[in-house]
């Protein structure tokens, strides 16, 4: 009786014992559960979720169908082609929904980047494509919390630049002259925070004005002409872009610019060309001496150049500063053409109380204003970089140099491969 009374003590005692061990795991056991149900919820919600929710990004609250927009421009697969960096892509977005409402922004994408945010009407900018390449663009629509509300589509488009790069040389196999640039532009003191230096070539024979540009074959082409005063209104090439050359011999400045313009339009003479498709020199003689001066003294000139008025009257240049009066000592030729126009012109060194040498260096920038509908400039783009007529430390630079007789040379360089 005693013996199974013990038997049952240690039969109790190993059940509990069994008991306690079974319950010392249950705890674990009822974790790993609670945790994988967890996970499964978890994928079963963020598969039905919008992807934004989890990453921290506005959720979307309102129906996608209910905002209605598009790309006015570009268009699918449209391909710009520029011949300057410095053009444009037009970017429209139009919609009902957020031209009749305050409460949207437009977030601008181009290739998944966050270019530019609009918040009203109407949803349009230029776009200046640093490259050639294929970019797609898409708009985000966001209400004022900041909400999600709508994303287009992405719209495939392409951007090819031809003259990608700066001045364009036309003397680039005549090593002399480019030795000779490179070793200039290391000693002297310019402002390269406005552009590279503009070269002007020693004529030994002076171009021919008569508004033709066959006599400028040889001699340094700039185009990388920048929009500067009312830049916003830039679109394209064709809207106003130019080529510019110039050189010198110990009479004058000889030079020719070559504008590509829509629409022609120069209403005034004398005094007033400025407000009418013109170009504007502006010139500081002394720029070793005025490096640090913004302000115009008496060694700057502003010349300004008009191809004739709206009537055909002759071509005429009107210096601003110094003097308020034409320059009767320049002889200017100009011709006018669907698209564009050309002024060719010389300039007397006396006329800028100048005796002109080798590797001269001098302020300058050459402007061209463009009037197409308005009364007055809409548009100037630039040699330099910036550009504020009353304030010459934003010129650009033109450093004189005597590269030979180019005519002379280009007949040799084209008989003989080596260069003397
Ligand atoms: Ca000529
Ligand atoms: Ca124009
Ligand atoms: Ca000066
Ligand atoms: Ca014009």
């Amino acid at each position: 009786m005693n013996n199974n009374n013990n038997n049952k003590i240690k039969k109790q005692n190993k059940i509990r014992k069994q008991k306690t061990f079974f319950t010392d795991r249950f705890p674990y056991i009822t974790f790993i559960l609670i945790i994988g149900l967890s996970l499964i919820i978890f994928f079963v919600i963020k598969g039905k979720m919008p992807l934004n929710f989890f990453s921290g990004k506005p959720a979307t609250v309102t129906s996608e169908s209910s905002i209605d927009i598009y790309f006015a421009s570009p268009s699918k697969n449209q391909s710009f082609e520029f011949v300057s960096s410095n053009e444009t892509v037009p970017i429209e977005i139009k919609g009902k929904d957020i031209e009749n409402s305050n409460n949207y922004n437009v977030n601008i994408y181009i290739n998944d980047k966050l270019i530019k945010t609009l918040n009203s009407a109407p949803f349009k900018f230029n776009w200046n494509p640093s490259q050639t390449g294929s970019y797609n663009i898409y708009a985000q629509i966001t209400d004022k919390n900041n909400n999600v509300v709508f994303t287009s589509e992405k719209i495939p488009f392409a951007v090819d630049i031809k003259n990608e790069g700066a001045t364009e040389s036309t003397t680039a196999e005549n090593v002399n002259i480019n030795e000779k640039k490179s070793k200039i532009l290391e000693k002297v003191n310019y402002r390269s925070q406005n552009g590279e230096p503009v070269f002007s070539l020693k004529c030994y024979t002076p171009p021919v004005i008569d508004g033709n540009a066959d006599d400028w074959e040889l001699y340094d082409k700039f185009s990388s002409f920048t929009p500067t005063i009312l830049k916003e209104n830039y679109t394209n090439a064709k809207d106003c872009s130019g080529v510019f050359s110039s050189c010198w011999d110990k009479d004058n400045y000889y030079f020719l610019i070559q504008v590509t313009d829509d629409v022609y339009n120069q209403p005034y003479n004398g005094n007033q060309i400025n407000k009418g498709d013109s170009v504007v020199f502006v010139i500081d003689t002394d720029l070793e001496k005025d490096f640090n001066i913004p302000f115009l003294n008496g060694d700057d000139f502003q010349i300004e150049f008009s191809a004739g008025n709206n009537s055909g009257s002759a071509p005429e240049s009107f210096v601003r500063w110094p003097s308020n009066s034409p320059l009767n000592s320049a002889v200017l030729a100009a011709k006018k053409y669907s698209g564009g126009y050309t002024i060719e012109g010389s300039i007397p060194w006396y006329a800028l109380n100048l005796t002109p040498s080798d590797e001269f260096i001098m302020g300058f920038t050459v402007s061209i204003l463009d009037t197409d509908n308005l009364e007055s400039t809409e548009l100037v783009i630039s040699s330099s970089r910036q550009f504020d007529f009353n304030n010459v430390s934003t010129l650009g630079t033109l450093i004189l140099i005597d590269g030979g007789d180019l005519q002379k040379n280009n007949q040799t360089s084209s008989t003989t491969t080596k260069s003397n």
